[in-house]
């Protein structure tokens, strides 16, 4: 191109950018809460609303109903809200509990019971006035009820006629985070912890309150400020009394605050020589630490615990079980109504490699199933969605149908730690509906994950949805804008798990970028899309995410799996690859799942391709159902994902002036990064397949798919050395990558993730 044509070019690109009106800057900190103004003539579809509220009761929480519900019509509508007590004078949007709804309107009873947390909204006549009703069973319901009714008109949604009860499916809708106390985050991509920093709780909790209210929108009703991996002393008395100042900021949006503590604790803090369970001195020592907290946390949630797992002391230390050790904190917080959430994520991570009936897949099943039954009522085992560690795709844990008189929850993880770590786009709500709906097959009757985990299906008291989150200080949460749909989507899976990915992702979109239809469309759209364009490129047919499981968990290093004893086998060796978990011949792990799950994937005729080889060693010139080989399938799909994740770029750019440009261009560099990322993954995995299996490709392939990240010189100028968990270019070939020596081999420079988007530039247009 001349350079006068490209000038031409750019003048054309600028001026039908121009002509478009330009989005303001956005830092993405206001997430699905932006409340942006709507047109004057949208805004004329909501002239009805109401022009007062009447709040009913008091208490920090519906003070907050309504003032969210001030600022949002002000924000959208460009209308203030007047207030009347007790009763209105004019047209109104009164909230409150419906027991104070009663006493203003005697015979207005929803259409079905309001069970905890659940809402109604409605209209009515009230002292003469036409009235909307934001009501619920308790403080918390009528809260989530304005944030429907604002959610509605963010989406141009009619609330003319609204008459809708909404039910939560389950009592327990909770994110974990993993923070440390120093202020580092287990698997955060979003920065440091918005919580602690330096060893203490930070002096200001701004963000942590808006974290809380983030929560709230989406149903989220708990919050689990630190790491699974628990420093002891966040039960020393001085910390308390620092966290119970998060407590206070996250009350009035009804998220209870919880922690994570370490079994050993009593040990741990030289309080006594022993932390065995069942004797009466650990049991009175956690007493009187829970009843410490409870004084100054009145509302405290309860506990969440790792033990013998990873390298964290349990009850194993005094060969007891895991429900004496959760029984032993559970007793303590009953009186208080708290609750402990057990881990199920327990396993020998000193595997035998070379026993091929060794699996690690099998151990919470192993280690939880005969315990069935002796855990307290008050005690929720929390299982990871697949047997092994949230990989692109894993079967979902057989543990799920294993428990019928213990409580469970399901912990899904919303930091994408195997799935890209934010730096790619990879929507994982697809992946939890697959997982939430798959049926079971109890007593050879349809039983959905989802009902399982809420207790719906052995009528057990509590139960529900977990989610690791690890938000952090950057201004947009997760560190990358399109990541924070996956926030959103489990906060309404948790939710409503009936609704479609496809609806939830509109909603969020709508909410987060607006609701020009071609944005909505096309953000949708490639959303829906990233998880399995992210699954073919680097984790083929349930051989688990071919990562660097000993380092990163983020670059390609499929040969780190094997040969170890963290038992994220693959068993690819010159003849096949697979894990064989059969009854007939393999580790056995398939006899775990109820008989028609177990059929379905014993035989090797119809065991789904996705999860083949999870399930099965196979040749590489196995055929699948898809007509193609193993080897084949390999290579096409890491060929295709490649492709689609450039096509990634194209599709975003149309869309420049309708995004605001600030989140344009970040979200430009990210994608780019990720489609020179896939040419990485691809070439790796196709070389590392190649040498296996000496099965060449059988299509001709030309490696015209642009740059990537390795193939070109980011400017010196931009790079900063710092942590290298953090941004790595190569700045080598690395079409063959031995993961245990590449670190030594392989010349890296690290870019500090402030930069990213000024590399990211400069590598696309260099
Ligand atoms: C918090 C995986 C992760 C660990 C995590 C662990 C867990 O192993 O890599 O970082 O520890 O899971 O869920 O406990």
């Amino acid at each position: 191109m001349t350079r006068f044509s490209s000038a031409l070019l750019g003048l054309i690109l600028f001026g039908a950018a121009a002509a478009l009106p330009r989005a303001a800057a956005e830092t993405g900190a206001e997430a699905w809460l932006r409340y942006a103004a709507l047109d004057p003539a949208t805004a004329k579809n909501y002239a009805r609303l109401p022009g007062q509220t009447v709040l009913l009761g008091d208490s920090p929480v519906l003070r907050n109903a309504q003032q969210e519900l001030v600022r949002g019509v002000a924000q959208m509508l460009g209308r203030t809200l007047s207030s009347a007590s007790a009763s209105p004078t004019a047209d109104a949007i009164v909230l409150g509990k419906l027991a104070d709804v009663h006493a203003l309107v005697p015979g207005l009873n929803p259409p079905e019971q309001l069970t905890a947390d659940a809402y109604w909204l409605t209209n009515s006549r009230v002292r003469g006035h036409e009235c909307m009703v934001i009501t619920a069973s308790t403080d918390r319901g009528v809260l989530y009820g304005v944030f429907a009714l604002l959610s509605k008109i963010a989406r141009l949604e009619s609330v003319a006629a609204l008459d809708e009860v909404r039910h939560p499916y389950a009592p327990l809708r909770w994110v974990n985070q993993w923070d440390n106390l120093d202020g580092k985050i287990e698997r955060g991509y979003g920065g440091p912890s918005i919580f602690f920093a330096g060893g203490k709780v930070r002096e200001d909790l701004t963000r942590a309150g808006q974290y809380a209210r983030l929560l709230a929108s989406i149903g989220i009703n708990g919050c689990t400020i630190n790491n699974v991996n628990a420093d002891p002393h966040i039960l020393d008395d001085n910390f308390i009394a620092q966290i119970s100042r998060i407590a206070d900021v996250f009350r009035p949006w009804g998220v209870q605050l919880s922690f994570s503590v370490d079994l050993s604790s009593p040990r741990a803090l030289g309080d006594l020589d022993t932390f065995d369970p069942p004797d009466p001195r650990v049991a009175e020592w956690w007493r009187k630490k829970v009843d410490a907290i409870y004084r100054q946390i009145p509302d405290f949630g309860g506990f969440v615990v790792k033990a013998d797992s990873e390298g964290r002391l349990g009850p194993s230390a005094y060969g007891r079980t895991h429900a004496d050790g959760a029984n032993v904190i559970a007793r303590a917080l009953k009186p208080h109504g708290g609750v402990v959430f057990y881990r199920a994520f327990v396993y020998n991570h000193h595997l035998d490699w070379r026993n091929l009936k060794n699996d690690r897949a099998k151990a919470a099943y192993e280690n939880f199933h005969p315990l069935d039954g002796t855990f307290d009522d008050n005690a929720i085992v929390q299982i990871k969605n697949g047997p092994i560690d949230f990989q692109v795709r894993e079967p979902v844990s057989p543990l799920f149908a294993g428990l019928r008189h213990t409580n469970e929850a399901i912990e899904m993880q919303i930091t994408q730690e195997y799935t890209g770590q934010q730096r790619q786009l990879c929507f994982l709500v697809p992946m939890w509906k697959e997982v939430l709906d798959f049926d079971m097959r109890v007593d050879n009757n349809a039983t959905p994950v989802t009902a399982l985990v809420a207790g719906r299906v052995f009528h057990r008291p509590t139960g529900g949805f977990v989610g690791v989150a690890n938000v952090g200080m950057d201004a947009n949460w997760l560190g990358s804008p399109l990541a924070m749909a996956n926030l959103y989507g489990f906060g309404r899976l948790a939710w409503d798990p009936n609704l479609s990915a496809e609806t939830i992702i509109e909603e969020w979109t709508r909410l987060t970028f607006g609701n020009d239809p071609l944005v909505v469309r096309t953000i949708a759209a490639l959303q829906l899309d990233s998880w399995p364009v992210y699954e073919s490129y680097t984790g083929p047919l349930g051989a688990g995410t071919l990562t660097n499981v000993l380092g990163n968990h983020y670059d390609p290093g499929p040969e780190s799996s094997e040969e170890n004893g963290w038992g994220q086998w693959h068993r690819a060796d010159h003849d096949g690859i697979g894990m064989d978990r059969t009854v007939a011949t393999g580790t056995g792990f398939i006899g775990q799942y109820p008989p028609e799950v177990q059929k379905f994937y014993e035989s090797l005729a119809a065991c789904p391709d996705q999860l083949l080889l999870f399930f099965h060693h196979v040749p590489y010139r196995y055929v699948l159902h898809s007509g193609k080989t193993v080897v084949q399938h390999i290579y096409d799909s890491h060929y295709e994902g490649a492709e689609r994740a450039r096509d990634f770029v194209s599709r975003w750019k149309t869309l420049a002036g309708r995004v605001d440009e600030d989140r344009y261009r970040d979200i430009l560099a990210r994608l780019e990064y990720q489609a020179g990322e896939a040419v990485v993954w691809r070439d790796a995995i196709c070389n590392w397949i190649y040498r296996l299996s000496g099965i060449a490709d059988i299509r001709p392939r030309t490696s015209d798919l642009g740059p990537r990240t390795s193939d070109v010189r980011p400017r010196t100028s931009d790079l900063r050395p710092v942590d290298r968990s953090d941004w790595i270019y190569r700045l080598s070939g690395i079409a063959d990558i031995r993961p245990r020596t590449a670190d030594l081999r392989l010349p890296c420079l690290v870019i500090h993730r402030k930069n990213f988007a000024r590399v990211t530039t400069a590598l696309a247009t260099h």
